[in-house]
Formats: structure tokens, C-alpha cells, sequence
């Protein structure tokens, strides 16, 4: 199970995801080609040394005055801790609900489970045909050396308002943003204000 050492501060609930979690492997056509544990998919030396390369999708929640939900990743998330990102982002499962093609369906289900559980948004607020898939986008980033991203990400947009009650193990703080607030984020991050930082991916979307 890896460098056992390197592992040892892991938060526990971290940890079981990364057992527990089995991503889908796919080809840069998005073809499923095989499966992988979390951990695996997120070591950058297997990243390099299989070319792994797993699906993932990145979630956009506006509410009814246009404004978007941005989360704060919890201290204890194992990659890109502490830093400011779209509403929520995760894996489809290697399980049949979650490898559904047609219209992207698995990977909405997998998005509904993801934003009850990061942010406690009960499923009947997220509907999944409220999902618009946007288009997929192919990004490798690392994260602090031993981890990283090489994924195949879907963007889903959705307008709705929704209850949210972040879940501390994933969140450490939320705030809905308009248009020029959210310019206004990037500006402080660009010039390194606060200590503000934001995702790579969030970038690129
Ligand atoms: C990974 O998100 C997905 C993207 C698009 C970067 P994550 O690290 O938040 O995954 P999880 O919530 O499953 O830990
Ligand atoms: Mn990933």
C-alpha cells in the first residue's frame, strides 16, 4: 500500500476514500479502459509511469440571482488543501449507476452524491436532468509533488436554489459569488493577497 511513511498523516476519513474510491480509468477518448483505487490515480509517479488517466467531473451551482457556489477545501483534504474552487468536484464510481454513458447520466448521479455529501445538498434540490454536461476537459496538474490530477473532467452546470450544509471532513467554508465578485477573487489570487489561493482546474474552466 505505497510509501506507508508518507501516508501516515493522513486524515482517517480521507484515507478511506482513497481506498475506497475505485475511479474509472478511460483513454483520451473517453473510452473505459479499466478501473483504479483514488490513490493510485492520484500518485503522480503512477500517473507518469501507467499514464493513468481517470474520469472526473467539476460541478458549477448558480442560484436564481445568477450567483455561483464556491467552496474552500478542508484543511484536511489530501490534494489542493485549503484552496478556494467551483462548487464541487469528485469521481464517478466504478459501479453500474455511475458508468452510465447516455447523456452523461453516470456522471450526474455521481455529481448528486458528491454535493450531498461534501455539502450536504439534499438530492431532490439537485435533480440530475437539471444537470447541463457542458463538454469535458483534459487537464494534468501536480499538487504538492506526490500528488496530482491527470484527468478527464466533465463540466455540469446548474441553476438552482439549493440548502447547503457543509460537511467539515470535505469543506471549510462556502460563499456564492456574482460575476464581478468572482473577477474581483481572481484578481486578489493573481496578485497573491491573503494568502488566497485557487485550484488549477478552476482556473482553466
Ligand atoms: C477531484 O476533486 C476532481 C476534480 C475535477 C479536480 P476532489 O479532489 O475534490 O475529489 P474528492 O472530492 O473525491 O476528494
Ligand atoms: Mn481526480
Amino acid at each position: 500500500m505505497g510509501d506507508a511513511y508518507a501516508d501516515a498523516g493522513m486524515d482517517a476519513v480521507q484515507r478511506r476514500l482513497m481506498f475506497e474510491d475505485e475511479c474509472i480509468l478511460v483513454d483520451e477518448n473517453d473510452r473505459v479502459v479499466g478501473h483504479d483505487t483514488k490513490y493510485n490515480c492520484h500518485l503522480m509517479e503512477k500517473i507518469e509511469s501507467l499514464n493513468l488517466l481517470h474520469r472526473a467531473f467539476s460541478v458549477f451551482l448558480f442560484n436564481s440571482k445568477y450567483e455561483l457556489l464556491l467552496q474552500q477545501r478542508s484543511a484536511t483534504k489530501v490534494t489542493f488543501p485549503l484552496m478556494w474552487t467551483n462548487t464541487c468536484c469528485s469521481h464517478p464510481l466504478y459501479r453500474e449507476s455511475e458508468l452510465i454513458d447516455e447523456n452523461a447520466l453516470g456522471v450526474r448521479n455521481a455529481a448528486q452524491r458528491k454535493l450531498l455529501d461534501e455539502l450536504g445538498i439534499p438530492s431532490e434540490d439537485v435533480p440530475v436532468d437539471q444537470f447541463n454536461p457542458l463538454g469535458r476537459m483534459l487537464y494534468k496538474a501536480p499538487s504538492d509533488g506526490k500528488w496530482g490530477e491527470h484527468e478527464l473532467d466533465y463540466l455540469l452546470f446548474i441553476v438552482r436554489d439549493v440548502n447547503v450544509h457543509p460537511n467539515p471532513d470535505e469543506v471549510a467554508d462556502i460563499k456564492y459569488v456574482s460575476r464581478d465578485q468572482l473577477k474581483e477573487l481572481l484578481r486578489k489570487a493573481d496578485a497573491g493577497e491573503e494568502g488566497l489561493k485557487l485550484t488549477p482546474w478552476f482556473r482553466l474552466d
